[in-house]
């Protein structure tokens, strides 16, 4: 009879399910409160001989813990003000880690380090807000010249003049003025340029420099070694070609074309049906920028060189719009792997 009764409760609890906060206390109510079911049996065990005592005493101590259990977890259902909260699926799985990708941009630098690494350049980096002397005083740009003007450049102060480099040399004339020759550095980093923003310029950008000095360098070496990145970073068909062009920080200058891969020296749109397309500037480094560094140039002679990462990073991912590069689109930037 008492059996019946805690086993007919028992179901009753486990299939209970409330739908709000006062039908968990109406739950309490009939079943522990003082006139509530499981009271009233434990006034009926009194009366039971002491063999079902026994037995009774048991099956009645485990129905009084289910059911102040099973309350406690309903409770748990509901905030302090009545509200239900969200059921948290404990048992499910939790969602998968979603690995980054590196930027395109790292990537195509990285690769350029890595080239120039297995030849024997090591990378120097330096501050992107500069003082006058580091940018143009020491490489060789005249007072007058025009990238000193603020149309060009981003002034930070005046009087001395602080600013934002427009080319990573800077980190070079620090290297020329504080350390020996031979000296064979890359200059990795961001560069700033007061430019109007479209889809091919915007006011910062990226560059990899190359500085060599030593005694006997000469234009043959800084064409055999740019000819070795040609062929690792886009190919071993990849041919060169040097054309005369002027910098202030060398002497010889040259720009530097590869033939076009896109469409294999036949003309296309990228190469402006010329075959050839223009990856670098590069030249032997100015006398003056040597001895304005504290070098002998009567010694030593040196050769340099500087691309854009953006510039690069377009020709191997064919990417249209520079802007892509900056804004942080994961759309865009989930389509790039990294090898390195
Ligand atoms: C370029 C092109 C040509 C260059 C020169 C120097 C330094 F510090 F030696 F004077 N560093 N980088 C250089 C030369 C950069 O970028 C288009």
């Amino acid at each position: 009879m008492m059996k019946e009764k805690i086993d007919k409760m028992l179901q009753e609890l486990d299939q209970v399910r409330p739908g709000s906060k006062e039908e968990v206390e109406q739950l309490r109510i009939k079943y522990l409160s003082k006139k509530g079911e499981i009271t009233a049996l434990f006034n009926e065990f009194k009366s039971l001989n002491a063999d079902e005592k026994r037995t009774m005493g048991q099956l009645i101590n485990h129905l009084k813990d289910t059911a102040q259990a099973k309350i406690n977890e309903l409770k748990l259902a509901y905030d302090t003000t009545g509200n239900a909260v969200e059921a948290i699926d404990l048992t499910r799985s939790a969602s998968a880690v979603e690995l980054g990708t590196r930027h395109p941009l790292t990537i195509v630098r990285n690769e350029i380090i890595d080239i120039f690494s297995r030849i024997g350049f090591t990378i120097s980096e330096g501050p992107e807000v500069e003082d006058d002397w580091h940018v143009f005083g020491a490489l060789n740009f005249p007072p007058e010249h025009p990238a000193r003007d603020m149309q060009d450049t981003f002034f930070v102060e005046k009087n001395p003049d602080i600013l934002l480099r427009t080319h990573t040399s800077s980190v070079q004339s620090h290297v020329m003025t504080t350390q020996k020759p031979p000296i064979r550095v890359l200059c990795p980093g961001r560069v700033y340029r007061n430019e109007a923003i479209s889809y091919r310029a915007h006011c910062f950008f990226h560059q990899v420099e190359g500085l060599y000095i030593d005694k006997n360098v000469s234009f043959a070496d800084l064409k055999q070694a740019l000819l070795y990145f040609a062929k690792e970073m886009f190919g071993e068909e990849t041919k060169i070609r040097l054309r005369p062009s002027y910098f202030p920080f060398t002497e010889p200058s040259a720009e530097m074309d590869i033939s076009c891969d896109i469409c294999g020296g036949s003309g296309c749109n990228f190469c402006k049906h010329t075959g050839w397309v223009e990856i670098l500037g590069c030249g032997m480094v100015d006398p003056a920028v040597l001895e304005a560094c504290g070098i002998d140039s009567k010694v030593y002679t040196g050769y340099a060189f500087g691309m854009g990462v953006e510039r690069i990073a377009n020709l191997k991912f064919k990417v249209k719009d520079l802007r892509m590069f900056s804004e942080n689109d994961v759309r865009f930037l989930k389509q790039f792997e990294a090898s390195l």
